[in-house]
């Protein structure tokens, strides 16, 4: 595998879609720190769904001008900003044609499941989004720089939870005596999962009809907030969800622990996904671009670090808020999705370890500072959106306003 030298780095230019949200964020500050031209994508359509349901990260977030500013005057390094849908194909298009960028790391989708189903206009809202978005960068890749190569992120949600091993994008099967590698069957469980392999089946026709590189990094669960980069400044600051419709699992339970609120575990707990630290997205990422795929093929990287149930989660931070003090306590709410409860998981995740990766596995340590970090933040807590609103069966045609 090729290292990610900053002299290697030094001429390649990455364009960042969804450079404004939590995982976008961080990497475009990382591939900054590391030599790359980076430049931003982002319509910060996120930070509206923020104004539209009520809800706010812990953490308090720049405007992404001021961020970049900062980040100019602490480092001496410009990010290039675009501000724009990716499902507008003409703004895409000036976007490309001005940057020409040699890889594109696509974040910019709507990432929530619960909110794919709070209603019938939001699920419309997230395939669109999703689909068309990744659509119009295949067509930019292929009009104007066949070349370059398109990090796509995907997710673990892509396979659901099969009673066999997960595999890395592609099972071997032999069936009625002849054999052939395939896809690895999809069985993802809401329509923003779903969404997500919509766009793999497109990218992986495009990479076979034209010739398009891509990797789709099925990642997992992402937890933490620090990273080298958003710690060099209070403005640099990453955004935290803690809430029903953005939080995911281990954030919310460490806010949930520091404010007192008891941990919310959904049905029997036993819900196992793989799950990594924001510092790995980013060195995944990384190496991700360092070692493109070549014309044609379409990669599949399984981007986790270590695989954990609800109720293990529940239980490490429970031990972890004994050490500092807190009281913490578990229910069981029932579950608002639909999913196993009980199940099978052993899920490959070989081929980043392979490119170099070294992940940073859920330590003591590590739960102390998110816990330490999210009672720092804790006045900025509202309990009013901690418990889930959004109901899997319950979803109908009737727009819905999600608040308390
Ligand atoms: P996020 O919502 O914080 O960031 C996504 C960014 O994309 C936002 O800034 C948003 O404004 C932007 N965006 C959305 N639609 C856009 C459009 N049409 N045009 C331009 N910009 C658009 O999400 P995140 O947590 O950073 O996730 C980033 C990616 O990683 C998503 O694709 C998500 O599915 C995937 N992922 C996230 C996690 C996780 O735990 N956070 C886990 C696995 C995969
Ligand atoms: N869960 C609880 N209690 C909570 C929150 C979640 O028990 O308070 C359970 C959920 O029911 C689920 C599991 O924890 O079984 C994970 O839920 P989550 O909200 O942390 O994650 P998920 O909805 O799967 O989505 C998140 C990101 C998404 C990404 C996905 C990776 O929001 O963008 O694609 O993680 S994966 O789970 O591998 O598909």
């Amino acid at each position: 595998p090729q290292s990610s030298s900053e002299s290697s780095a030094k001429s390649k230019k990455v364009m960042i879609i969804g450079g404004d949200g939590y995982c976008g964020w961080a990497t475009a500050l990382h591939l900054s720190n590391k030599g790359y031209e980076v430049a931003i994508v982002d319509n910060l359509v996120r930070r509206l769904f923020d104004h539209q349901l009520g809800i706010d990260s812990l953490t308090p977030i720049s405007s992404i001008q001021n961020r970049v500013r900062r980040w100019k005057s602490v480092t001496g390094k410009s990010i290039q900003l675009f501000i724009g849908d990716i499902c507008d194909f003409e703004f895409l298009s000036e976007a490309f044609k001005s940057f020409e960028p040699d890889s594109v790391v696509h974040f910019g989708e709507q990432r929530s499941a619960p909110y794919s189903m709070i209603d019938r206009s939001r699920a419309v809202y997230t395939q669109h989004n999703n689909v068309i978005g990744t659509l119009n960068v295949l067509f930019a890749i292929k009009e104007f720089s066949q070349e370059c190569h398109l990090v796509k992120l995907g997710t673990m949600g892509e396979y659901g939870t099969p009673n066999i091993d997960i595999e890395e994008g592609y099972i071997t099967i032999t069936h009625n005596g002849r054999t052939d590698t395939l896809p690895y069957p999809k069985q993802a469980s809401s329509f923003y999962h779903l969404s997500k392999v919509h766009d793999s089946h497109n990218i992986a026709f495009t990479c076979k009809a034209w010739g398009i590189r891509a990797t789709d990094l099925n990642q997992g669960v992402v937890y933490g907030v620090r990273t080298d980069e958003t710690d060099m400044h209070e403005e640099l600051c990453n955004r935290f969800d803690y809430d029903g419709v953005f939080g995911t699992a281990l954030n919310r339970f460490c806010v949930q622990a520091a404010v007192g609120h008891p941990l919310t575990v959904y049905g029997k707990g036993g819900q196992t996904r793989g799950y990594l630290d924001i510092r790995d997205t980013v060195q995944c990422v990384e190496l991700a671009v360092a070692n493109p795929a070549k014309p044609g093929e379409f990669r599949v990287f399984n981007q986790f670090t270590e695989q954990f149930s609800v109720n293990d989660l529940a239980r490490l931070v429970t031990t972890a808020g004994k050490k500092l003090g807190l009281d913490v306590q578990t229910i069981s709410v029932p579950n608002p999705r639909v999913e196993a409860e009980e199940h099978y998981y052993n899920a490959k995740h070989t081929k980043l370890i392979e490119l170099g990766l070294r992940p940073h596995l859920l330590s003591e340590s590590l739960l102390d500072s998110l816990l330490n970090f999210a009672i720092k933040f804790k006045d900025q807590v509202d309990p009013a959106q901690i418990m889930p609103t959004v109901s899997w069966k319950k979803i109908g045609v009737k727009t819905r306003t999600v608040s308390v």
